[in-house]
């Protein structure tokens, strides 16, 4: 099925769309910078903290991104991407409406909930349909997201838009000292690479390294800058890319203060000057504007193709610009000083007694030797071929448990990833990354994840309590989506 019109998928290089659209180029692979004329624009916020209830409707629509030119696309509430959720803890009704003609869902990527509401390929919303379901959460403060979770479809539907932000709040961050006004000094940046043709016109082009865009979006906006006060703000970042892996660092080298990661907020902050973040995870930091100064967040450039896998540090040369931040001297800034403490702890879990697992993330012939011409996501023209890719040896299929768990089992999950990066992502949990390549994790992987980055080999320990049944499983699958949906996947029952 197609979701854009084809008549725009283009074959040209990233050169012939810079020199189309003559803009100013600072950053190397990418071909819309724009102007930095206009204000970012926050995602609408959806408050169902008071209500206990928020309904999502899959919709197509079209959207201007650049040149004013339409293209078509797809959201949750609007034509492109869907608003920030805000829940709190305990019961609250989603209602998801498909207004589509083929099926969506929305898996709430992060939320340890049953399988049955978890939103994944087998609770699809068919097309015209509703599905309504109560969401028992329990778990800490968090920033999670939602996004189509069909399978064969989900590369092409969250690229098309069908992804949104889910914020689990406690309410209790002021008490914290942690800035939480939304759009104010509480920024969401959903961060994608997207491509345009020379019209401007988003364009699709399967790839099996999954597909990279000539253009960043940040909440579906090009080139926007974000006004924000002299003060310290708070960035929740989303990578909500198909495939591309940012090194987040802030142009001027001042220092980031990590205060979460995927699943939950860190003890307190702690001072980075690079995170890398891939598809599927999130990260929370706090930036100190007092100085005034107007900065950019930028990321290096980092390879990914079989050809070329591990690379992360060597990077391939350059960085490019996410989101320009000015300063606005008329807001008053309402955080000034570094949270402390935030009552939250590094995950601890016993991994005594731990049922061990391995899995190898396979890429198959299809992917090993088509790598040649992947560089950049924009030439590379082949088209995945069906379940060339495989965990363990097995592509996915919907019909097999590949695996069966008890809720307050510990488990720990050792992950291995050869040719390339990939994220890897556990449904219906969160885990402590315990090693990798055996060593302690990245200080910025230390906090509660639910999707990590495989750069050779890591542990994750985990411990499951919520059930999924057999008609119901949790998926574990690589989060370069064009992967997953190419058979990166398997799938697990809890009990
Ligand atoms: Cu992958």
């Amino acid at each position: 099925m197609t979701i854009y019109d084809n008549r725009t998928l283009t074959r040209r290089n990233c050169l012939t769309a810079m020199a189309a659209v003559g803009a100013a180029v600072a950053m190397p692979g990418m071909a819309y910078a724009g102007s930095h004329s206009e204000r970012l624009d926050m995602p609408p916020l959806l408050d169902a903290t008071k209500t206990g209830r928020f309904s999502l409707r899959a919709q197509a629509g079209k959207t201007n991104f650049i040149n004013r030119s339409d293209s078509n696309t797809i959201g949750f509430n609007q034509s492109y991407l869907g608003p920030v959720v805000r829940v709190a803890q305990g019961e609250t009704e989603a209602t998801v409406e498909n207004t589509l003609k083929m099926p969506v869902s929305s898996h709430w990527h992060g939320l340890v909930i049953p399988g049955e509401v978890d939103g994944g390929p087998h609770q699809p919303v068919e097309a015209g349909g509703t599905w309504r379901v109560t969401l028992p959460i329990t778990q800490p403060s968090a920033t999670a997201w939602y996004h189509s979770h069909i399978h064969g479809q989900t590369a092409t539907q969250v690229y098309a838009g069908l992804a949104g932000v889910l914020q689990i709040s406690d309410g209790h961050d002021d008490a914290r000292g942690l800035p939480s006004t939304y759009g104010e000094d509480d920024l969401m940046l959903v961060v994608q690479d997207r491509n345009f043709d020379r019209r401007g016109r988003l364009s699709y082009s399967p790839n099996m390294h999954g597909v990279l865009g000539n253009t960043i979006l940040v909440n579906g906006q090009v080139g926007r800058v974000a006004v924000v006060p002299a003060g310290i703000v708070r960035l929740r970042v989303l990578n909500g890319s198909n495939a591309r892996i940012y090194r987040l660092a802030m142009a001027s080298g001042r220092e980031m203060h990590q205060i979460a990661t995927d699943a939950g907020l860190l003890p307190e902050p702690l001072a980075l000057h690079g995170i890398t973040l891939a598809p599927g995870e999130r990260v929370e930091i706090l930036v100190d504007f007092a100085n005034a100064e107007t900065d950019s967040l930028v990321s290096s450039m980092i390879s990914n193709t079989p050809m070329m896998g591990g690379m992360m540090e060597q990077g391939g040369g350059g960085s490019f610009e996410l989101q320009r931040f000015e300063i606005d001297p008329r807001l008053s800034p309402r955080i000034t000083r570094l949270a402390g403490n935030t009552g939250e702890t590094l995950p601890n879990l016993n991994p005594e007694g731990a049922v061990q697992r391995h899995f190898t993330l396979d890429m198959g012939m299809g992917g090993g030797m088509g790598g040649m011409s992947g560089m950049g996501g924009m030439s590379g023209m082949e088209k995945p071929a069906e379940n060339a890719l495989s965990i363990n040896g097995m592509p996915f299929d919907m019909s097999m448990i590949n695996l069966v768990a008890k809720i307050g089992q510990p488990e720990v999950w050792s992950v291995s990833a050869s040719m390339m990066m990939h994220p890897f992502h556990i449904h219906g949990t969160r885990f402590q990354v315990l090693r990798e390549n055996g060593n302690p994790p990245a200080p910025h992987n230390r906090g509660w994840k639910d999707t990590a980055l495989i750069d050779g080999q890591a542990d994750l320990l985990m411990q499951f309590e919520q059930p999924a049944t057999e008609r119901a499983p949790y998926m574990y699958h690589c989060h370069i989506l064009e992967h997953e949906d190419a058979g990166m996947m398997g799938q697990f029952s809890v009990g």
